[in-house]
């Protein structure tokens, strides 16, 4: 009996202790927008490659060791930014092979403009860019007017409103002061978090070698309203160059989220998961409401980066003019959500916008011009407020007579 008791005892103590363990080691799923532990010939389908990029091995290699060489890869598409333009990614990269001393460098890129920009030499292939935001890794030393600290640093680079992108940073700092063993130019792999409060407006940049745990304290950071520099909608993305002197620019994995992240992307206590890629959206036209309102179905369709659809996603809907209704919509088993939206015959234009967890989004202009002969109570209003005007001025002038 006693041993039966202590059996018991020790099957319910050890079943304890495993559930203690196993829950410990589980992680979180987070939805992010952008998830690439690593490149291969699927998931680079993401990118415009621009220039002299290209994957290189399981690398997106911005650059090779060569002279005179520009590569860019940006977000094929525009990511909507909801939240003060607040972001947080997280990416590795290494910068190989030098040779002439080794050059240029790699810049993170936010921008409006294009997503096949890109430029050769000390401007990092971000220089010239309107409307941009850069955070670069700089391994050639430029004179004035680039006015470079030394040829290993790190550097916050925005253009002041609506100016061209500039490789004058606004702060930089010398990475031997971070680790006096670490050149960024040393092919070993870097880890880097560059996170965005746009509530406080602080960019915030750490630096890691060897290893992807972020460390607590930023290695540089500047106060900075991006809401100045870029619109809510961008492409995201990687650019790199080299000149007289050259390396392997070569980016390893890349997290990005268009929501800052309390503590950033942190692998090691989280794993994520990619939200949505591409939102399809159609309208269509379907019959004048009992109030003489135009209602129109809006459907749209979330795929991934293959085109495969996705099921159970959220998408929230917008609108510049009428009411759509529900605000939100989840996909069913075949990636599809749709929604209602009815407007007034007076609008003649609404474009509506439906947006993924993520920032994957799809305008649509919907056009009104399906005319009712019931009046609008607006219509009402107006011809009530001109009777009273007419009356009234009626009345005063017999007044005066
Ligand atoms: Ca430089
Ligand atoms: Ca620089």
């Amino acid at each position: 009996m006693r041993d039966g008791l202590k059996r018991l005892f020790i099957l319910v103590f050890s079943s304890l202790l495993f559930t203690i363990l196993f829950c410990s080691l589980v992680v979180a799923d987070e939805t992010v927008s952008a998830v690439f532990p690593a490149f291969n010939s699927t998931n680079i389908q993401a990118f415009q490659i621009n220039g002299n990029a290209a994957l290189s091995g399981s690398s997106l290699r911005l650059t090779p060791a060569l002279g005179n060489q520009a590569g860019s890869a940006f977000w094929s598409q525009k990511i909507f930014l909801p939240s003060n333009r607040s972001f947080s990614a997280y990416f590795s990269f290494k910068i190989s092979s030098s040779g002439g001393g080794g050059a240029d460098g790699i810049v993170f890129v936010i921008q409006p403009q294009s997503n096949t920009a890109g430029s050769s030499g000390g401007g990092l292939g971000f220089e010239g860019i309107n409307n941009s935001f850069g955070v670069e890794f700089d391994t050639y030393l430029n004179s004035a007017p680039t006015s470079d600290i030394n040829a290993n640093h790190i550097g916050i680079d925005g253009s002041s409103p609506n100016g061209k992108g500039n490789v004058t940073s606004l702060a930089s700092r010398d990475v031997s002061t971070i680790n006096s063993s670490w050149v960024l130019d040393d092919s070993a792999e870097y880890h880097a978090w560059i996170d965005y409060n746009g509530t406080n407006k602080s960019v915030e940049v750490r630096l890691n070698r060897y290893n992807n745990t972020r460390p607590a304290v930023s290695h540089l950071n500047y106060t900075i309203n991006l809401g100045d520099v870029f619109p809510t909608d961008v492409y995201i993305g990687f650019s790199a160059a080299t000149g007289g002197a050259w390396n392997n620019h070569d980016i390893t994995s890349f997290y990005f989220n268009n929501e800052v992240i309390n503590q950033g992307i942190n692998l090691n206590t989280t794993s994520y998961l990619m939200a949505p890629f591409r939102l399809n959206i159609y309208s269509q036209f379907t019959n004048i409401t009992a109030n003489g309102w135009n209602r129109s179905e809006i459907y749209v369709n979330a795929t991934d980066i293959n085109n495969a659809t996705l099921a159970n996603q959220l998408i929230s809907f917008s609108t510049t003019s009428g009411i759509i209704s529900p605000g939100s919509a989840t996909t069913n088993s075949t990636g599809g959500a749709l929604n209602t939206l009815i407007s007034s015959h007076n609008y003649a234009v609404a474009t509506v916008r439906a947006t993924a967890v993520g920032g994957a989004f799809a305008d649509i202009n919907v056009t009104f011009n399906h005319l009712s002969t019931i009046p609008e109570w607006s219509d009402i209003g107006l011809m009530a407020v001109l009777v009273m005007v007419i009356s009234g001025y009626i009345v005063i002038n017999k007044k005066v007579d």
